[in-house]
C-alpha cells in the first residue's frame, strides 16, 4: 500500500492527437509517453489526458459545453463521451503494454458539475486505486451538470481539482509548446519561455494570454493557467513542459532539471 503524496500528470490533447484532423491520434507519441511514464516509475501517479481532435470537434458540433437545449443534442453528448473513451482506450493500451498498472476512471461516471464546475466527485475508488499502487487515468469528458443538464469538463479542471483534493506533491502539465510564453509560440517565432512564474505573476497572466486554437472548447493556455491558480494557492508546484519533445515528461516526473516553466506559490 502506498501513502506518498500523488503526482498529477496532464497530457494535453494537442500532444496525443493532431488537432487539425478529426479523430486523429498520434499513436507513436502516446507510445513514447507511456514508455517515459513506465521508466519514471512514480509512486502514486494520477494521469489526466485531454480531448484533442477526439472530444473537441464533436463537443463543438453539438454545443455540448453550453448545455442541454434540445433533444437532438443528447446523441451528441453520447458521441462526445464515446469518442473520449476511444482516445482513452488508445492511451490505456499503450500504458498497459508498458506495464504501467493503469486503470481508467471515467469522469462522467464519478463527477458532476454545477454550471461547469465540479461539485461532486465520488473519490472512494480513486483513493483505493492509489492506495493499492494503481495509476488512475482520467480524461476531459462530457459530464452531467446540475444546472446545464450537461457540459464539457476539461482535463485541466480535473487536474487542479484532483491535485487539491488528493493533496498532490506536484502537477506536471505536458503541453505542445516549450512552456508558458510571453506571446503565442505557435505564431511568434521569437516567443520567450518564462522559466519560473510566481503565484502573483500567474494571477496577472489571467486575462492576458492569447486564447489558443478555436477548436479548443475549453480555452487553450488561458484556460489552463486560470484553472491552476487554486492548486498553486494550496502550495502545489506546477511544471509545464513540452510533452511533444522526448524525455521532458520523464525528467519532470522524476524531478530532474528540465526545460519549461515552473510555477510556485512564492
Ligand atoms: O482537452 C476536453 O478536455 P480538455 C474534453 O482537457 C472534451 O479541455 C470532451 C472536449
Amino acid at each position: 500500500m502506498s501513502e506518498a503524496k500523488p503526482v498529477v500528470l496532464k497530457i494535453g490533447g494537442s500532444v496525443i492527437t493532431d488537432k487539425n484532423g478529426e479523430l486523429a491520434a498520434r499513436t507513436e507519441v502516446i507510445n513514447r509517453l507511456a514508455e517515459e511514464i513506465a521508466k519514471a516509475n512514480v509512486k502514486n501517479l494520477v494521469i489526466v489526458h485531454g480531448g484533442g481532435s477526439f472530444g473537441h470537434p464533436t463537443a463543438k458540433k453539438y454545443g455540448i459545453k453550453e448545455g442541454l437545449k434540445e433533444e437532438a443534442q443528447k446523441v451528441g453528448f453520447a458521441e462526445t463521451h464515446h469518442v473520449m473513451t476511444v482516445l482513452n482506450g488508445l492511451v490505456m493500451d499503450a500504458l498497459v503494454w508498458h506495464e504501467v498498472p493503469a486503470v481508467s476512471v471515467t469522469p462522467s461516471s464519478c463527477m458532476l458539475t454545477d454550471n461547469g464546475r465540479i461539485n461532486m466527485f465520488d473519490e472512494t475508488v480513486t483513493r483505493m486505486l492509489l492506495k493499492m499502487g494503481f495509476t488512475p487515468v482520467f480524461y476531459g469528458d462530457a459530464t452531467l451538470d446540475t444546472q446545464l443538464g450537461f457540459t464539457v469538463l476539461s482535463g485541466d479542471q480535473i487536474v487542479a481539482y484532483l491535485a487539491k483534493k488528493l493533496g498532490a506533491r506536484k502537477i506536471v502539465l505536458g503541453v505542445d509548446v516549450d512552456g508558458l510564453c510571453d506571446v503565442d509560440p505557435k505564431t511568434v517565432k521569437t516567443a520567450k519561455v518564462y522559466p519560473r512564474v510566481s503565484l502573483q505573476e500567474l494571477r496577472a497572466f489571467d486575462g492576458k494570454l492569447d486564447k489558443s486554437t478555436a477548436a479548443d472548447v475549453t480555452g487553450g493556455m488561458l484556460g489552463k493557467v486560470t484553472e491552476l491558480i487554486p492548486a498553486v494557492e494550496q502550495g502545489i508546484p506546477v511544471a509545464i513542459v513540452n510533452a511533444s519533445k522526448p524525455n521532458r515528461v520523464y525528467r519532470a516526473l522524476v524531478g530532474e532539471k528540465v526545460e519549461g516553466t515552473l510555477i510556485e506559490k512564492a
